[in-house]
């Protein structure tokens, strides 16, 4: 019998802080898939502290009312902070990102960068807002992932963690399935289809079936920008078209018109 050698712990390439008044709002969320399995084999590894066990008096009391007037319930600082630096004391510095809906937007290029941090904090709002002193000393960065208002920043936490760790070596099953897909050049991602051939009475695209691989990388990369086009042309207007990305386009027109004028 041969002997294995000793099994350590992997130290996780995506180390996330949570602070948040709701860390049980995660829990099936952190368990379920592909992110339940990297955190399993100690891939990704998810903290959660919450400011309500750092909260003064017999209510716990972590809200308060603006100055000023207003309606609505603003966080006060104190255990937030305390929990930002409960949770570094324990378990080192990271990178400390504030969720607000007046931050700036989460697009996949912030999730490659947020990805190669390593150590993450993400700092969860609630209520109406968070005292401005706790971004002021703690936040590195504020951001909102869209032009929408939500009850907290649990849920943008969410889909940060889920899109940050999918980009970690080893969360998703294939490596190269991030390469072509949606975003990863300012295009939409193309069309898919799978069995069976014909579902009630849509067939796929011919060419899939052709077993012509040149033919169906071409017949993509055109139907990926004619979806661009036609979805998010916003996209082409800050990415707008390659030289080889036209020389594809009038290729393609030229080919499929059947009498050229
Ligand atoms: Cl990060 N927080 C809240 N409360 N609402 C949002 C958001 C964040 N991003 C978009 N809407």
């Amino acid at each position: 019998m041969t002997s294995e050698p000793p099994e350590t712990p992997p130290t996780p390439l995506l180390d996330v802080e949570l602070v948040t008044l709701f860390p049980e709002m995660f829990d099936s969320f952190l368990r379920a898939s592909l992110l339940g399995r990297a955190i399993g084999g100690g891939i990704v590894r998810v903290n959660r502290t919450s400011p309500r066990d750092f909260a003064r008096g017999r209510h716990r009391q972590v809200d308060d009312s603006p100055y000023g007037g207003g309606p609505g319930m603003i966080l006060r600082p104190e255990p937030l902070a305390a929990a930002i630096e409960t949770a570094e004391a324990a378990r080192g510095r990271a990178y400390r990102v504030l969720l607000s809906p007046t931050g700036r937007l989460f697009d996949q290029t912030s999730a490659v960068a947020l990805a190669g941090r390593g150590r993450l904090m993400l700092i969860c709002g609630r209520y109406e807002g968070v005292d401005e002193r706790i971004a002021d000393t703690f936040a590195e960065d504020i951001v909102s992932i869209g032009d929408y208002v939500l009850a907290g920043g649990e849920m943008a936490a969410a889909v940060i963690i889920e899109a940050v760790a999918r980009l970690v070596p080893g969360v998703l099953g294939c490596e190269t399935s991030t390469a072509d897909e949606s975003f990863s050049a300012g295009r939409l991602e193309y069309p898919q289809w799978t069995r069976p051939p014909t579902f009630r009475g849509l067939a796929v695209p011919e060419v899939l079936l052709s077993g012509n691989h040149a033919q169906v990388e071409t017949w993509r990369r055109l139907e990926s920008l004619r979806r661009t086009e036609t979805r998010r042309p916003d996209l082409l207007l800050r990415h707008p078209l390659t030289k080889d990305e036209q020389a594809l386009q009038d290729g393609g027109k030229t080919k499929r018109r059947k009498k050229p004028r």
